[in-house]
């Protein structure tokens, strides 16, 4: 990961004096670097802007710096916004307008004229404000003291948001093997997601895979094999395969980081020269932030790895998910998710088991290896990006975890169970209405909010099912978003 910062651009003008800018920028600075203490990245005073050449200026040098990962305004007095007009037509970064003020109380003896003139920002930020709207541009607006927590709160979600945006505007994805036969809600326009969102689609062959497998050395499979004994118990007698797996990861790893890939896809229709379908390796590649789609899934793989990349410490509990089954009885209703073998340990609320077992599907010589354990309890949500013909939705749905209800001791994966919002029944019904995949990204760590802000950024339909979510009331959102959406493109 870059070392990711966000620059404050201070709105003001000269009409004030000497005195006054003065005191602006001292403050600035001063919130500029308590605020980075409490947010999980850095934030940068840069400017007190008062002029056209000086914001057009700032926001040339945020759109062409790699470490800015957006930028984030305030008016502390008033601050002309036809000023402002040339720079943020120019903007392509994320932006935050943080309507704040210096002081949390009007100071009863001590206010003034001169007091108003410096504090007002309830002025400034609604000059501010209407440029933004007038504009037209896609921008968060956090409003409230900048040293309350929850308000300190909100901005750091947004910046994980803008990281998020970031990552995926450098994202490559690296595919072996197209994508599973006659699937098509996996299938997607490479040339629209790099278009929007930024993504290097590719493929490389599956030969070229195993050509470094067999350059693995067993000292390096020794080594990896250490990694798993200390993250995992093994619940096999069948070490080899386990050996096998490690040999796929590390042949893996060396070809993503080769070609700069953070995320990945495969698929059991094309393991050609390969034993087993990739399990473990698979797991633990996701387990250190890289993404991955079952299936020749890119858009899930990709999706995964932004939403690692979101979390906390650049890899929080994001997972790619498939719903598979229904626990439908009455009063307990469930979704029963898991994957044919790839479910990232990350979202385990038990210690990982190792264990081989049979796989019919596919072009599995050997029994695979792969990580066993069940999910969490929480909140979380469920993610999918479809290609709708000329735009992508992103649908994210609330979800609540359990621990799974049954042992299942005869399931030889790792499975989550949870129950979604409003209800199972309706969840489906408005999941399915709008166009949602069964691959999924299970996050319990990024929040819907998050998942909206970045839509917006990266200027792509976002529709949240959430507990007051109606069939009807969806039906509708849709039907108006396809007619906002084609009158956009014209
Ligand atoms: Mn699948």
């Amino acid at each position: 990961m870059k070392n990711y910062e966000f620059w404050l651009v201070v709105g003001s003008q000269d009409l004030y004096g000497e005195e006054v800018l003065k005191t602006v920028a001292v403050r600035a600075a001063e919130m500029a670097e308590k605020l980075s203490k409490a947010l999980p990245y850095p934030l940068v005073y840069k400017v007190t802007a008062m002029s056209n050449g000086q914001i057009t200026r700032v926001i040339k040098e945020a759109n062409y710096d790699d470490n800015c990962a957006g930028i984030i305004t305030w008016c502390h007095t008033f601050s002309p916004s036809k000023m402002w007009i040339n720079g943020l037509a120019l903007l392509q970064k994320p932006w935050c307008h943080f309507a704040t003020q210096y002081n949390k109380e009007i100071p009863n003896e001590e206010i003034d004229m001169d007091f108003m003139n410096l504090n007002q920002a309830a002025h400034g930020d609604r000059e501010h404000g209407f440029l933004g709207a007038r504009l037209r541009a896609p921008r968060k607006i956090i409003a409230g003291h900048w040293e309350k927590e929850d308000v300190q709160k909100r901005i750091g979600d947004w910046m994980k948001a803008a990281v998020g945006a970031a990552v995926s505007r450098e994202m490559k994805v690296m595919r072996f093997g197209d994508n599973m036969r006659e699937v098509a809600v996996t299938e997607g326009d490479k040339v629209e997601v790099q278009t929007k969102l930024g993504w290097q689609v590719n493929t490389w062959a599956v030969g070229d895979l195993v050509k470094e497998m067999n350059a693995v050395t067993e000292a390096e499979i020794d080594a990896l094999m250490e990694v798993y004994k200390a993250g995992y118990d093994i619940a096999t007698e069948n070490v080899e395969a386990i050996r096998y797996q490690a040999r796929e990861e590390i042949a893996m790893k060396k070809m993503l980081d080769r070609e700069g890939c953070r995320a990945f896809s495969n698929t059991f229709q094309d393991l050609y020269g390969m034993e087993q379908l990739p399990g473990l390796a698979s797991q633990h590649l996701m387990a250190q932030g890289y993404g991955y789609g079952g299936e020749g899934d890119w858009k899930v793989s990709a999706m995964t790895a932004i939403m690692k990349a979101m979390g906390e410490n650049g890899n929080g509990a994001s997972a790619f998910m498939e719903d598979y089954t229904y626990h439908l009885a009455e009063g307990q209703e469930y979704s029963l998710g898991a994957h044919m073998l790839e479910v990232c340990p990350s979202v385990a609320g038990t210690r990982p088991r190792i264990e081989t077992h049979h796989l019919g599907i596919g072009m599995n010589e050997k029994d695979p290896a792969r990580l066993v354990f069940e999910g969490r309890e929480g909140d979380a949500i469920v993610v999918s990006l479809v290609d709708m013909g000329g735009r992508l939705r992103l649908i994210c749905q609330d979800i609540h975890c359990v621990k799974p209800i049954m042992p299942m001791p005869n399931l030889p994966v790792a499975r989550v169970m949870w129950q979604a919002k409003p209800s199972l029944t309706t969840g489906v019904e408005c999941w399915i209405t709008a166009g949602g995949a069964h691959h999924t990204v299970l996050s319990y760590d990024v929040t819907a909010g998050q998942m909206k802000d970045w839509a917006n950024m990266l200027g792509i339909e976002f529709v949240h099912i959430t507990k007051d979510t109606t069939v009807e009331s969806l039906e509708k959102e849709l039907f108006y978003n396809d007619i906002a959406w084609k009158l956009k493109r014209m």
